[in-house]
């Protein structure tokens, strides 16, 4: 059989007669083209999904939703204390058992910047990138323990090449080479949403688009990562966002509870503050950890209050995790059970007629993956609060939004550094930004002796 007919043949028998009948009129460099990328996606799985449309996230039973196992802020009694927590914490990193995740492969759409969001400037006074905040923390930690944590970044084909270009100019902020992997998602075809057709991006490709940040285990394993980390050694990873500037890269608490719980998959939270917070919460089902959309949990839900009057169902996803290397790499077999997520998306396409459309409704389906769908089947599944002025401000939308604009998550970095410099007594009002750069301290102790001499801030300042 020759590979046209073949991809005719799977076309035709996965119900994308439109598509067979468009390839078959292209030349034939263009079919070569096209031909590849049909290739490399699985169309039966495309139907299974599409069929699939109001399966994810049904609200079956969450009556019998419970809140999950988790070690909060202020409990008077812990599960596990937070002194020898921080000790094992600090053991799994010295001895270099600990590598870390940052997913960069959103194309940060709502931000309205139009380079990979890495490169965003965020620092409130040094204007540094997300990148660079990113990559100097954990060049601090590194440096604090004596060892070395290397950093898997993954990209998407929309970021992959920029992002490159981007940390080589700026040679990684100084992260040895040893130390760096980038590594590009894979990515899912949109389709039309009422019919199932595979929409075009032009007359020789598919409109693709990343696979969701739960692509990530099968991008770990696909570049060999995951091979790499057993390797070295690598037991713990700690995984973050890129749009989040406060993640507290490898913080040796939350890796101590993950690893005394003999956790395999562990999630840091902040306590939700209203019932219509956006926020996912983390619950448990069926004593299962799972998460829940804040768009799929029941409005008497997201409302329910315990005996003290707070929410029951409090636990908000900011979206850190810690993973076991060896719980990633079983679940490379299962990756493929993760469900798919269907986004109702406007995806411009080139239509029938030879000519792109760009409509002004959505009219398409875009599947992606989701990191926290993993947590169901992790063994000890722990969910750790933390609190948001030192942990959360992710930037997600444009200047002029109501929230976790840059402006908000530039007042959140001063506020905390402000915090920091008032802990070792020099004076800062308010209204004065203020940055430390992590190179020079990720915390308030390690800050001390380099303001000692200090006593008020008047004017922008940053100290690095
Ligand atoms: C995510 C969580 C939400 C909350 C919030 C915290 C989902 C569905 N919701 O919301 O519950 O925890 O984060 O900030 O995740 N990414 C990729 N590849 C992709 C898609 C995303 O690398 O294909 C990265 C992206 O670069 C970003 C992160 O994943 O760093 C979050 O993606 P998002 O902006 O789509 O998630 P968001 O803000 O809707």
């Amino acid at each position: 059989m020759t590979l046209d007919s073949n991809i005719l043949d799977q076309l035709h028998a996965y119900g994308q007669s439109n598509l067979a009948e468009h390839w078959q009129q292209l030349a034939p460099a263009q079919q070569a083209t096209l031909g590849e990328q049909i290739s490399q996606i699985d169309l039966a799985e495309i139907q299974r999904a599409f069929a699939s449309k109001t399966a994810t996230g049904s609200a079956e039973n969450f009556d019998q939703l419970e809140p999950p196992p988790a070690i909060r802020l202020n409990d008077a009694k812990p599960m596990i204390s937070a002194a020898d927590a921080y000790q094992a914490g600090e053991e799994l990193l010295t001895a270099g058992k600990t590598a870390s995740i940052l997913v960069a492969g959103g194309q940060g759409t709502r931000l309205g910047f139009d380079h990979p969001k890495g490169m965003f400037p965020i620092g409130p006074v040094s204007e540094m990138t997300l990148f660079q905040i990113h990559f100097e923390k954990l060049i601090a930690r590194s440096k604090r323990y004596g060892v070395r944590i290397p950093l898997y970044l993954m990209t998407s084909p929309a970021t992959h090449d920029e992002t490159i270009a981007y940390l080589e100019s700026q040679n990684y902020f100084g992260l040895p080479a040893e130390d760096r992997h980038v590594f590009c998602q894979g990515t899912m075809p949109a389709v039309d949403h009422q019919t199932g057709q595979l929409l075009l991006s032009s007359a020789d490709s598919l409109a693709l688009s990343p696979d969701g940040h739960g692509g990530t285990v099968a991008a770990l394993a696909n570049c060999g990562a995951l091979g790499t980390m057993q390797q070295q050694g690598i037991e713990s990873i700690y995984y973050f966002q890129v749009d989040n500037p406060l993640a507290d890269v490898c913080e040796p608490l939350f890796l101590g509870y993950h690893k005394l719980s003999q956790s395999q998959k562990s999630t840091q939270v902040i306590a939700k503050q209203f019932p219509e917070e956006k926020l996912g919460i983390l619950a448990a089902l069926d004593g299962k950890v799972r998460m829940v959309e804040y768009s799929e949990l029941p409005t008497e839900l997201a409302e329910a209050t315990n005996e003290q009057g707070s929410l029951r169902y409090w636990a908000g996803n900011i979206a850190v995790h810690a993973f076991e290397v060896e719980f990633l790499q079983a679940m490379v077999e299962t990756a493929d059970s993760l469900p798919w997520h269907l986004a109702h998306k406007k995806v411009p396409y080139f239509d029938a007629t030879g000519n792109m459309v760009s409509p002004d409704q959505p009219n398409a389906i875009k599947f992606e993956r989701f990191i926290f769908d993993l947590l169901p089947s992790a063994k000890n599944a722990l969910v750790v609060e933390v609190d948001t002025a030192t942990t959360f401000a992710p930037v997600k939308n444009a200047t002029g939004a109501a929230t976790d604009t840059p402006e908000s998550v530039r007042a959140a970095i001063s506020a905390l550094h402000r915090a920091w410099l008032k802990q070792c007594d020099v004076n800062v009002s308010e209204d004065v930004p203020v940055e430390i750069s992590p190179l020079l301290a990720l915390d308030a102790e390690q800050l001390k002796p380099h303001v000692a001499k200090i006593d008020e801030i008047t004017e922008p300042t940053l100290f690095s």
